[in-house]
């Protein structure tokens, strides 16, 4: 099939997922195109298969906003017609959803029809999209879509209960590619980054206020009260100066590495031995099944789609909102002993298995082509 794609470039785990969804699509002999304004952060343009159409927004002073929605649409027409496109789908509702269904008006209108498969992903509904100032136009756009998939149960829940949908929306959940990490593990440079009888902590994230970035440090502050440990911060954000500024305050900012954003996300993993995810709201948690799959283990709250990634007391532990005390808790649980650390990291890799690419796959190939066959 041809197939394009419409994300987020950026960091964000909606474009990590559209990305590697479309990287996977190619490798199975469809035609993948994405669209969007820039190239996605882990795309790699070797594949025959894959495209890459950059949408433009020529500035023009008299708009306070330069209206990106109308640009995309058009470029969606252009570039269906010109690839002749077999479908479109869409990641992240806001705005692509709704510009989606515009390009495939404007098809219709020249005869073109085109099956619009839209996934949610999180923050489109339940931070942004629920906000009266874009609910009616998420609402329509999710309504228009051919088909709605999510990515957890809970985000399905979350839609709903939300929204006033008319259709099914469904729950296809986010995968890793589990046979690019057979190998790995023997490649991690920990010595660069503690010593020998410290554990490595993890956080990776967009820095943002969802994440509860405080907590992060508050929790590994605890920890390292009782384990010789550091932490290493991943990413960039707003939050990100808060967090240093209290590493300081706290006296900790010796044992904490802030790394900015990293394309080596995999290498650092692979040298850790607890991921920590506080956040206040997770549609499914990408970072944490990445972490797991590298062998790490996790300590989350039990926000919005976690739970159904990470596993109480087999993969890690999940706590309440805000619970650091808890958290830090079972932290110190996990690493006080070999053996436990080993039994969780061991878990957390079998339990990241079950969202194997090669499984989740078909299942979107299953939508697409029943897509196609109801234009
Ligand atoms: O986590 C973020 O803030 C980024 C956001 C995005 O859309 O890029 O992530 C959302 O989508 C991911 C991929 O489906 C999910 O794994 C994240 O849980 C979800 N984030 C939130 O719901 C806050």
């Amino acid at each position: 099939m041809k197939v394009a794609i419409v994300c987020y470039p950026t960091f964000g785990g909606s474009g990590v997922v559209a990305t590697e969804l479309g990287i996977a699509l190619a490798n199975r002999g469809h035609e993948v195109h994405f669209v969007t304004y820039r190239q996605p952060v882990r795309l790699e343009l070797l594949n025959n298969n894959i495209y890459f159409h950059e949408v433009h927004v020529p500035e023009y002073p008299l708009f306070h906003y330069q209206p990106y929605e109308l640009a995309l649409s058009s470029k969606l027409v252009d570039t269906i017609k010109l690839h002749k496109i077999d479908l479109l789908h869409v990641h992240y509702a806001i705005p692509h959803a709704y510009a989606g269904y515009m390009a495939k008006k404007m098809l219709e209108e020249e005869g073109i029809y085109i099956p619009m498969i839209t996934t949610l992903h999180g923050t489109d509904i339940t931070l942004v999209g629920k906000h009266p100032f874009y609910k009616p136009a998420v609402t329509f756009s999710i309504n228009k879509s051919d088909v709605v998939t999510s990515v957890s149960e809970n985000l399905k829940q979350r839609t709903l209960d939300i929204f006033d949908i008319k259709g099914d929306i469904e729950v296809i959940p986010n995968f890793i590619d589990t046979t690019k990490y057979k190998n790995t593990f023997t490649d991690c440079q920990r010595s660069n980054m503690a010593k020998d009888n410290e554990r490595i902590v993890t956080h990776i994230s967009n820095f943002r206020k969802v994440k509860r970035i405080p907590d992060v440090i508050r929790i590994f502050h605890k920890i390292q009260e009782k384990i010789p440990a550091k932490l290493i911060m991943v990413g960039e954000g707003p939050e990100k100066e808060g967090a240093e500024q209290l590493c300081e305050k706290l006296g900790i900012a010796d044992r904490v590495i802030f790394l900015g954003n990293s394309h080596e996300i995999d290498k650092i993993l692979c040298f850790s031995d607890l991921f920590l995810l506080p956040s206040e709201s997770e549609s499914f948690g990408l970072a944490a099944l990445e972490a797991m799959v590298n062998k790490v283990a996790v300590i989350s709250s039990n926000a919005g789609g976690i739970p159904e990634v990470n596993i109480h007391g087999v993969t890690g532990f999940l706590s309440e909102i805000g619970d650091i005390d808890d958290m830090a808790k079972n932290a110190i649980t996990i690493l006080d002993s070999d053996e436990t650390l080993e039994e969780f990291k061991l878990n957390a890799v079998r339990e990241s298995h079950k969202f194997d690419i090669h499984s989740v796959l078909p299942l979107y190939e299953e939508v697409y082509e029943r897509a196609y066959k109801s234009r």
